[in-house]
C-alpha cells in the first residue's frame, strides 16, 4: 500500500473512532444525580440510578449529539476512595467536566475541582469545567446566590473557571441551558489536538519502520557506486555509474513506499517536484554535482593519478551514501508534507460537519 494511504487509512481510523468526540465526563459525589442528569438529557433512561451509594461502579459512555457523555461512579466511598477512584478512572483522559453536587461539598470535591484545573494547564488545550448543581427544585430563589457564593468560595474558584448551572431531574428544569452550553462549545478544539498528535505519532511510527529498509537499500548500492565510475560529471574528474543512483532513488522511493502517482498529486510543493526532477538523468547529476562539492571530490579527484583508484572508488562510496542521505531527507520531507495536506482536508471536512451540525 502506498505511503499516503496508510497516512490516509490512519486518519480515517482515528477520526471515525473514538478520538473525534469531545467527551464529556461527569464527577462528583455519589448520589449527587450524574447518572439521572445523562438520562435527563438523553430523554430516555440510558444509566441506572438508584438511593443507595456505588449505584454507577463503571465508567459508560453514551452518544450524545457530537459527543460523548461519560457516566462516571460516584467518589469517596468505601469502594472508591478519591485515590483508587482516580487512578482507576483517569479522569484526565477525558475533555471537558461536570461537576454535580446536590448539597453539601466535601474535601474531595475541592480536591476534585484542583485536579480539573491542573489537567488543563499541563495538556495545554481547553478543558471546559461545568458545575451543576442538582435537585435545584428543594432551592428557593433567594438561596441561590447563597449557593453560588458557596460554592465557588469552597472549590477556590470563579464564574469565569467554571459556568454554574441549576438542574432538577425531577421536574427536568435547568437542562436546556445546559445542552445549549454543551452545543455551543468549539468541540472540535477539545479533541483536534488529541486527533492531531496521535495521527502524526502514527504516521511517524511507519516513517521509522521505512527508514530501517532504507539503511539496508543505501548499503547495497554504496558498494556499487564505490566500484563503479562509468559516468562523468560535467566539471568534476570523477565518473559515476548513473544506474546505480538511478536504482538506489528507486529503491529509497520503495522502502518509503513512496510512488509516483501519490506524488504527481502534490506536485505543487517544492519538495515534491524535487523528488520527482532526482528521478531524471539532468536532476540526477545536479544533486551528485552539489554532493560531490560537499564530499571534497573537487579536490580530491585531481590527484587520482596519484592516490590510485582505491581512494576514487572511496569517493565514490561516500558521495553514493551523501547523496543516498539526501535523497532520503527529501523523501522524508515529502512525507511530512503529505501528513500536513491530508490534516489540513480533514479540518476542512471536520469544519463542514460542525456547520452542519450547529445548524
Ligand atoms: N428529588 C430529586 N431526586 C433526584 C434528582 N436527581 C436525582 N435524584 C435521585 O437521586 C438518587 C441518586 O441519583 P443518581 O443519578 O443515581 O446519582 P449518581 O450521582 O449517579 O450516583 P452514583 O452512581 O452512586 O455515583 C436517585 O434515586 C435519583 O432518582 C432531583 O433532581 N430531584
Ligand atoms: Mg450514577
Amino acid at each position: 500500500m502506498s505511503l499516503e494511504k496508510e497516512f490516509k487509512m490512519i486518519l480515517q481510523e482515528l477520526s471515525s473512532e473514538e478520538n473525534a468526540y469531545a467527551k464529556i465526563a461527569f464527577v462528583g459525589q455519589p448520589g449527587a444525580g450524574k447518572s439521572s442528569i445523562i438520562n435527563a438529557l438523553l430523554g430516555h433512561k440510558a444509566a441506572a440510578t438508584g438511593q443507595g451509594t456505588d449505584i454507577t461502579r463503571e465508567a459508560a459512555e453514551y452518544s450524545y449529539s457530537f459527543h460523548r457523555l461519560v457516566d462516571l461512579p460516584g467518589y469517596g466511598t468505601d469502594m472508591f476512595r478519591f485515590q483508587d477512584w482516580k487512578e482507576q478512572f483517569r479522569p484526565e483522559q477525558y475533555d471537558v467536566f461536570v461537576f454535580v453536587f446536590s448539597g453539601k461539598l466535601t474535601g474531595d470535591d475541592a480536591r476534585m475541582l484542583e485536579d480539573l484545573k491542573g489537567y488543563a494547564e499541563n495538556l495545554d488545550r481547553p478543558r471546559p469545567v461545568f458545575l451543576v448543581r442538582n435537585h435545584g427544585e428543594e432551592l428557593e430563589d433567594e438561596d441561590l446566590d447563597r449557593v453560588r457564593e458557596d460554592v465557588y468560595a469552597h472549590l477556590n474558584m470563579t464564574e469565569k473557571d467554571a459556568p454554574l448551572y441549576f438542574v432538577d431531574c425531577r421536574y427536568k428544569t435547568g437542562l436546556t441551558a445546559l445542552s445549549e452550553a454543551f452545543r455551543v462549545m468549539d468541540y472540535r478544539s477539545l479533541w483536534h489536538d488529541r486527533v492531531e498528535s496521535h495521527f502524526y505519532k502514527k504516521c511517524y511510527d511507519k516513517l521509522e519502520i521505512c527508514r530501517k529498509r532504507v539503511r539496508q537499500a543505501i548499503d547495497g548500492h554504496k558498494v556499487a557506486a564505490g566500484l563503479n565510475g562509468a559516468n562523468p560529471i560535467p566539471g568534476l574528474d570523477i565518473g559515476v555509474d548513473m544506474a546505480v543512483y538511478m536504482d538506489m532513488f528507486s529503491d529509497i522511493r520503495k522502502a518509503y513506499h513512496i510512488e509516483d502517482k501519490d506524488l504527481s498529486r502534490y506536485s505543487v510543493m517544492p519538495i515534491v517536484r524535487q523528488i520527482l526532477n532526482l528521478a531524471t538523468k539532468n536532476g540526477l547529476m545536479l544533486l551528485l554535482k552539489n554532493s560531490a562539492g560537499k564530499v571534497f571530490v573537487q579536490k580530491i579527484s585531481k590527484y587520482v593519478p596519484l592516490i590510485g583508484t582505491a581512494v576514487a572508488a572511496g569517493i565514490g562510496y561516500r558521495l553514493c551514501e551523501y547523496a543516498g542521505a539526501e535523497y532520503v531527507n527529501d523523501c522524508e520531507e515529502a512525507a511530512e508534507k503529505i501528513m500536513d495536506a491530508l490534516m489540513r482536508e480533514q479540518v476542512k471536512e471536520w469544519e463542514k460537519d460542525t456547520r452542519l451540525l450547529l445548524m
